[in-house]
């Protein structure tokens, strides 16, 4: 979730106040055979963040360390259409490298690259078959406990 003191994990959904629905089981084993195939082990998701990305959106060089298990890989699948993912190092003057995620593309990252900086380029206009005129990225992730209220 999002608010004016920032972006953090929530055990609840704060429109609702409800915990957040469960993973569908198909997307658990999803992350966890692609995180097996990249020769990491033991990764059990308990999030799962969707970001919904329309032509000329883009997300800046960031590093993911919000999550309260930095040994544990990180998942991305990319749906609808394509975009240039930017995979720098660990540190923010690495030069990224540009990967094209296309619809169905998984990246895992993890290990010495746990903390490597990464971003998405501005997204190109298109139409996808399925999404139409946008891109839905899943990341699955191991936040650690969360609080029951993140208002408190
Ligand atoms: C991507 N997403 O959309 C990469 N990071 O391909 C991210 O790096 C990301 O979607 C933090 C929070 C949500 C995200
Ligand atoms: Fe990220």
């Amino acid at each position: 979730m999002s608010d004016r003191s920032g972006y953090r994990y929530s055990a609840t959904d704060p429109l609702s106040g409800q915990p957040w629905p469960a993973m569908p089981a198909c997307f658990v084993s999803l992350a966890v055979r692609a995180v097996a195939e990249a020769g990491f082990d033991g990764f059990r998701p308990d999030a799962c963040l969707i970001n919904r990305y329309e032509p000329g959106a883009r997300l800046s060089l960031h590093q993911d360390r919000d999550e309260g298990d930095l040994s544990a890989p990180i998942v991305s699948v990319s749906l609808g259409l394509p975009a240039v993912f930017l995979f720098g190092g660990t540190l923010r003057s690495d030069r990224p490298a540009r990967l094209r995620l296309a619809h169905g593309d998984v990246a895992v990252w993890g290990g010495p690259a746990r903390l490597a900086y990464h971003g998405v380029a501005p997204l190109a206009d298109g139409e996808h078959a399925l999404a139409g005129r946008r891109r839905i990225n899943l990341t699955f992730r191991c936040a650690g406990p969360q609080r029951r209220d993140a208002a408190e």
